[in-house]
């Protein structure tokens, strides 16, 4: 009986054998091939691998020649592809005797596929990071429950991967528990169209399982209060964009050139062997929207774009999703920018574009501090300036900032200078004095 392992490494070595004949053998003895099956001996020494053609006897027989005589080629090739310690010995198979039907609806979905997907193949993905995927991928496959949790404060990508994952492995019979430190463990409205919130698992409720996977997190301490618990399991995976990684897991698949923590789940998902779905393919594409600010980061690589291309393929509603996420806003939105826009200057001395917003605004127009999130990206949409800056009147009358950067300057540095924190080209801070001389501290942390 083939074992787990043989049966995988059979279907992997089928995947690849069927795409190298159609593609890169280019001998004109071999007919229209289909590989029903390849059997590997338990020992991996050995694949038998089973084919049909179409043709009479004589093609048969060339087609039969020509794959032996490309048997060296695609023995080197399969071993490179397929990542095995030894490499198999081919035999080819004549199926001749194929259940018609089937047959010929197998050559029909193939002549389908291929069609349908040209050019919108998975991007490859670093070795060591393949590595990493490969070691993540037996783990998985071999556990009886998998916990996943993403970060606190669950941004587009930590959801879309989350529940992307949830729904792959929940499709392949494993026990899976999705969740994050959150109280309630339920969708931002932004996000709340995203398909497999109903496997989500409150935080209390979650339970330190056999393996566990935490996504899009740079460090331990973004798994809140699920920390301990993740910890607890037998292998802790984690997988991430962030160049800040502080490798936490025990298999960590860490890929800075990602564009997101989704572009490495679809990969992820997609070795595992399991369907992407048009739900699926939805959150990841969320995922990789919204980390890459709609395509638009300097992150956003060729390999991004295929990404988008291979999950669009797969049935995502593009300007459904691009609606939900950008154009959803609610009415109040637009006067609460007005505001804004109204009250901006063009400060000089350093240049930057300031503006505020107090709390007497906000009670006026009907806006919580939520609601006024996206408000710097309009902002900040000014030609010849690096910098924007806005302040926002708490509750308790201190001011939280905001600052943005094109990449002339690292205001991840300055607002550490002013006691907050983030990146070089977005970060925050906090300030409790009056305006006038917050504004004058910000000029001179800027200078
Ligand atoms: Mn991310």
């Amino acid at each position: 009986m083939a074992t787990r392992r043989t049966q995988r490494v059979g279907e992997s070595i089928k995947e690849v054998l069927g795409e190298l004949i159609q593609r890169n053998v280019k001998d004109p003895r071999i007919g229209f091939v289909t590989i029903t099956a390849v059997r590997p001996t338990p020992d991996l020494s050995k694949a038998h691998v089973y084919y049909t053609v179409l043709g009479d006897e004589r093609e048969h027989m060339a087609t039969q020649a020509g794959l032996e005589s490309a048997t060296p080629f695609l023995r080197t090739e399969v071993g490179r592809r397929v990542r095995l310690k030894s490499l198999p010995e081919l035999e080819f198979h004549l199926d001749d005797a194929p259940e018609k039907g089937q047959h010929v609806d197998s050559i029909i979905a193939e002549i389908h596929r291929s069609e349908a997907a040209p050019g919108f193949q998975l991007p490859p993905i670093p070795p060591d990071v393949e590595n990493q995927l490969v070691r993540a991928i037996e783990v998985i496959e071999g556990a009886s429950s998998i916990g996943i949790a993403c970060h606190v404060a669950p941004d587009g990508d930590a959801l879309g991967s989350l529940l992307a994952l949830a729904m792959a492995l929940h499709s392949k019979g494993i026990h899976v528990t999705p969740t994050w430190d959150g109280d309630p463990v339920a969708l931002p409205t932004t996000y709340d169209f995203l398909p497999g919130a109903d496997l989500l698992v409150a935080t209390n409720d979650f339970r330190p399982p056999e393996v566990a996977i935490a996504v899009d997190c740079a460090t331990a301490e973004r798994l809140g209060r699920l920390q301990d618990r993740m910890k607890k399991a037998k292998a802790l995976i984690n997988i991430d964009h962030h160049v800040s990684n502080s490798k936490f897991g025990a298999i960590n698949v860490i890929d800075a050139t990602a564009s997101s923590s989704a572009e490495l789940v679809l990969q992820l998902i997609s070795k595992m062997g399991a369907e992407i779905t048009p739900e699926i393919a939805t959150d990841l594409y969320v995922g990789l929207v919204t980390d890459t600010g709609s395509f638009a980061y300097a992150s956003v690589k060729p390999k991004t774009h295929a990404a988008a291309g291979f999950l669009i393929q797969r049935g995502v509603d593009v300007a459904d999703v691009s609606q939900r996420l950008f154009e959803s806003y609610r009415f109040t939105y637009l006067k609460l920018l007005g505001r804004v826009l109204d009250r901006a200057t063009l400060e000089q001395d350093p240049t930057f574009v300031l503006s505020y917003l107090n709390k007497a605004d906000r009670d006026e127009i009907g806006v919580t501090m939520d609601d006024t999130d996206d408000v710097i990206d309009t902002l900040r949409a000014v030609r010849d300036v690096d910098v924007t800056v806005l302040l926002k009147e708490r509750d308790d009358g201190k001011w939280k900032g905001s600052f943005r950067s094109k990449g002339g300057t690292d205001v991840g540095t300055v607002a550490k200078q002013l006691g907050g924190g983030g990146h070089e080209l977005a970060a925050g801070f906090e300030l409790a004095m009056p305006l006038d001389e917050a504004i004058e501290t910000i000029r001179n942390a800027l200078r």
